[in-house]
């Protein structure tokens, strides 16, 4: 299917968004100000965003702990995060959440999460009352290669089967669970979690992550299956993440060059621009023009988020519980 103009730049900015979001996060946490983990999302901007673009705020994702980059392609505002990372009052959750639980169910987007495999049983929760309503809305789990040994997730891939749910687990492939590459981790090897999947009784395919057209492509064809009463689909994706596991992390289990060839030959903004100007679908000029305006915005983001009050102590205590 033909994106329109205002699609493929959506889609290049909300992509430039998450690299420049992540990418000055890391000049910026070795300064001191953010507190607790974090771990970025840079390489892997092709997937959260060829899968939320085929999506609306009715629909839901589930995240992991590397969430930034599935909040903002969600549509999740950006001040409002870099605030919560910085722990600020002004955050989308008051501050007290930080990187790891970001949420924004206004946008459908219920939550980065600690828990490795803890996503894909939310997302088919959340597909069950979707089911019940009958509205079309789909939940997707964006969950990485080392969830796909939990058992949760095997215990939510059956129910979805078998109560034909609209829910896609999506495995981001990004060569390791930690410092544990999925050739040693999973069983089977690499290409596993597919077949797995597969044997659960759902169509299950995989790809390359670092091309937004393929992502797009083949999660448009099990977001239409889901919203059609289809039920649930598999999707794997491989890519490689250009920092480390989390900011800090010395790397010593990766090849020499590994991220230099990375950024190199397996950067999903370069094959972008690349293949939109070869078939002249953008200017280059226009690309340019959204890196310059995305800039402005991450500056002013990370400047208000220093300038903002952090939550009083007095709060603490508020938000624990949310009444029904
Ligand atoms: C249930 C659980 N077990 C272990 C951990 C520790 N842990 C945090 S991240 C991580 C690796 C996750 O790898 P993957 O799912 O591939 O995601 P990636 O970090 O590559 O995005 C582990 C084991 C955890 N947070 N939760
Ligand atoms: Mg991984």
């Amino acid at each position: 299917m033909q994106l329109s103009r205002e699609q493929l730049l959506h889609a290049y900015e909300r992509m430039k968004t998450i690299r420049e979001f992540e990418d000055r996060l890391h000049a910026e946490i070795p300064k001191g100000l953010i507190p607790g983990f974090t771990h970025l999302y840079s390489g892997q901007e092709a997937i959260a965003v060829g899968v939320c673009e085929n999506l609306t705020d009715d629909d839901a994702i589930t995240s992991t702990h590397r969430g930034h980059g599935h909040c903002i392609a969600k549509g999740v505002d950006v001040k409002g995060m870099m605030a919560e990372i910085y722990g600020r009052a002004t955050g989308l959750c008051k501050g007290k959440g930080g990187s790891m639980h970001i949420a924004d169910f206004s946008k459908g987007m219920l939550g980065a999460n600690g828990i490795v495999g803890g996503g894909p049983p939310l997302a088919t929760g959340a597909a069950i009352s979707f089911r019940n309503r009958g509205k079309g809305e789909v939940a997707v789990a964006l969950a990485g290669d080392g969830s796909c040994n939990s058992g949760p997730v095997f215990e939510a891939m059956n129910i979805a089967v078998m109560l034909n749910l609209p829910v896609i687990f999506m495995f981001e492939n990004n060569g390791y669970s930690e410092q544990t590459a999925p050739a040693y981790a999973v069983g089977g090897g690499k290409t596993d979690m597919t077949r797995r999947a597969a044997g659960f009784g759902m169509p299950a395919t995989s790809g390359d992550g670092t091309d937004f057209f393929e992502v797009y492509e083949k999660t448009r064809e099990a977001v239409e299956r889901a919203r059609n009463g289809g039920g649930p689909s598999s999707l794997e994706f491989s890519c490689l993440r250009f920092f480390g596991h989390f900011e800090g992390d010395p790397q010593k289990y990766r090849a020499d060059g590994e991220v230099a060839d990375a950024r190199e030959n397996m950067d999903c903004l370069k094959n972008f621009r690349a293949k939109v100007t070869e078939a002249a679908l953008l200017e280059v000029a226009e690309m340019d023009a959204i890196d310059a305006k995305v800039a402005i915005l991450i500056d002013e983001a990370v400047e208000e988020a220093i300038a903002a009050p952090f939550p009083d102590p007095s709060a603490v205590l508020e938000d624990v519980y949310i009444s029904y």
